[in-house]
């Protein structure tokens, strides 16, 4: 078999958190395709990814020959060249979560990161959400910014009704679950929705990422 390595982004602990590469995991776990993982942090991200994506993210999928970056591209590869079992692409509408989303996470996520990667964090979170991070952190802008993600996840709740097939969009809800139950804790993150934890858990034990 020729080599397949997915590069990802991981915390000090070595916990792969990102939104956008919990969907490629999802895709090739689910798929069965096993994979070497390349964690690494932000700062390895710039040093080591460049040869494999001219723009240093991650994820980015070596298969063989084929070099996939970006993870939509990621997913349309993994479709075409491995159409079993196959996964729709959906039409959940998921924009709400990754707008209300950033604010609440990336604050609660830098002393979650390996020290090497936190002055470059800090920067980007601040002009992400265009203030300190000790200010968003206060308790009434925090209180704020989960009032607005409490109010996208009920409305997320009520579109999944009881979809329990795998499609992207789905992957891509999950993803963002998943990026912010690791930053703020999964109790925060749900509060008292009960059923979107429930689809989440369910899901990620499907697609088998933890
Ligand atoms: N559109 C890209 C976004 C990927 C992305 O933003 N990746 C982040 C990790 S979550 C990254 O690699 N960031 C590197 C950096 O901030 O320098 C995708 O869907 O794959």
């Amino acid at each position: 078999m020729s080599r397949r390595i997915l590069y990802e982004l991981v915390s000090k602990e070595g916990y792969s958190f990102s939104p956008y590469v919990f969907r490629s995991k999802a895709l090739l776990n689910y798929k069965g395709l096993e994979y070497e993982p390349k964690q690494l942090g932000f700062v390895q991200i710039h040093e080591q990814v460049g040869e494999v994506n001219p723009k240093k993210q991650v994820p980015v999928l070596v298969d063989g020959d084929d070099i996939v970056s970006d993870s939509d591209n990621i997913y349309n590869f993994l479709e075409k060249k491995y159409p079993e079992p196959s996964v729709p692409k959906g039409d959940l509408n998921f924009k709400d979560l990754y707008r209300y989303a950033p604010p609440l996470a990336m604050p609660k996520l830098l002393p979650l990161l390996k020290d090497e990667d936190k002055d470059y964090f800090r920067g980007k979170t601040e002009k992400a959400i265009g203030k300190k991070i000790e200010e968003a952190l206060q308790p009434q802008v925090y209180e704020q910014n989960l009032k607005k993600w409490r109010e996208a996840t009920d409305k997320m709740s009520n579109l999944i009704s009881d979809q329990s097939e795998i499609t992207y969009t789905a992957l891509q809800v999950a993803g963002v679950l998943h990026w912010i139950s690791f930053s703020i804790g999964e109790e925060e993150t749900f509060g008292n929705n009960k059923k979107l934890e429930k689809w989440f858990k369910d899901l990620k034990n499907k697609v088998k990422v933890n």
